[in-house]
């Protein structure tokens, strides 16, 4: 197995903040032994968010996905670690909170909140590509 220093984009995304649980989120990234780089509160705003989710643009999640995001402070993290793109994302668990397993962010802490998929707590970079991306985007 290789090692490789990376760093990844984590945001608590306002369901998470707004109940309380940037705490909890943080101590599972630190007991995990991953290094928080740099860390801030933000409102996002519309421009920041389709940047953010340009991917996502035209699906028909996309605009409720925003609107949830500008919904309420985030908090925006730089974390350091080995492999830690893919580590953090196995930390934050399956997209669907109904889904995510047991042991993981969304599985322990993500309500079932009807068909609400976004209100999942957490974000985190699927790729080296993204995380670079998204790291200038929210650190520029
Ligand atoms: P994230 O980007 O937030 O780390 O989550 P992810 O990679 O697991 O999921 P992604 O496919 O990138 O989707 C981004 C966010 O959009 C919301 N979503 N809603 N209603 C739906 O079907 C649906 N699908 C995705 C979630 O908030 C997801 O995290
Ligand atoms: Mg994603």
């Amino acid at each position: 197995m290789t090692s490789a220093v990376e760093e990844t984009l984590v945001l608590v995304k306002p369901d998470g903040v707004a109940r309380g649980l940037t705490g909890e989120i943080l101590r599972r990234i630190e007991a995990k032994g991953y290094s928080l780089v740099d860390l801030r509160m933000l409102q996002a705003d519309r421009d920041l968010l389709a940047q953010h989710y340009a991917e996502h643009e035209g699906k028909p999640f996309y605009e409720p996905l925003v609107e949830f995001m500008e919904s309420g402070p985030i908090v925006a993290i730089r974390l350091a670690g080995n492999r830690v793109i893919e580590g953090f994302r196995s930390l934050a668990g399956a997209t669907d909170p109904t889904t995510a397993l047991p042991g993981t962010i969304r599985g322990d802490l993500a309500r079932d909140w009807g068909l609400k998929v976004q209100q999942n707590l957490v974000h985190g970079s699927d790729s080296p590509e993204s995380a670079q991306r998204e790291l200038a985007l929210w650190f520029g």
